[in-house]
């Protein structure tokens, strides 16, 4: 298959795009990393497929949702398993991610209040994120999360906890989840991750 002619354009931070950059980062897959100033938005939101970024444009096709982006980069970076159940480990893991995007930007985005944001937040910490971290820890398998090999589900894990929850509540700490903590650490080692990590 040739190579496809890829665009992934976003707003100029990490957001909903920086799993997909991650993703053909470690690929080795070129992809121009279009950034729009917030201030050129609306021109561009009627052009878009579903008026949202990110979007990605594969070979002139532009194509929206992060998630079925990072699906797409993660099957061209040979990091979708290819055996059915270690594919469903993996999407199982990364469904109960997404289950914390929810509260996690209602919290950072829609929470004006800061005394209400400042509950969510103790809620969230203590309660919704060990919840679901708990449940994860326990499938972790080894160095990454199926095991020996890595795949798109500790990108995301590293991608959910170092550019979201750090990001947006610095005080988090991995702490109670060493088995995750260890993934996070074993991604940012790996070594293309690594080179990209250290030059921004
Ligand atoms: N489910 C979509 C959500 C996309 C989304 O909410 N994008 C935001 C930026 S992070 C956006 O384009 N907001 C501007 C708007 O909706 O007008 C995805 O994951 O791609």
């Amino acid at each position: 298959m040739a190579q496809p002619s890829v665009k992934l354009t976003y707003f100029d931070g990490k957001g909903r795009a920086e799993l997909a950059r991650l993703l053909f980062t470690y690929g080795g897959l070129p992809f121009v990393d279009e950034r729009v100033p917030h201030a050129d938005f609306p021109t561009l939101k009627p052009t878009l497929p579903l008026g949202q970024l990110p979007v990605l444009e594969v070979d002139g096709t532009v194509y929206a949702q992060s998630t079925a982006i990072a699906r797409y980069a993660a099957k061209l970076a040979g990091l979708c398993p290819s055996d059915p159940v270690e594919a469903l480990k993996a999407d199982m893991f990364s469904c109960t991610l997404s289950d914390l995007e929810g509260p996690f930007v209602d919290i950072m985005f829609k929470t004006k209040d800061e005394t209400e944001k400042a509950e969510k937040i103790k809620t969230f910490v203590e309660e919704t994120v060990p919840k679901s971290f708990g449940a994860l820890e326990k499938l972790v398998q080894g160095k990454f999360i199926l095991g020996d090999k890595l795949s798109f589900a500790d990108l995301q894990f590293f991608d959910v906890v170092e550019n979201k929850l750090k990001w947006g509540i610095p005080t988090f700490s991995m702490g109670a989840f060493p088995k995750l903590a260890a993934v996070v650490a074993n991604v940012k080692a790996e070594p293309k991750i690594a080179a990209y990590l250290s030059k921004q």
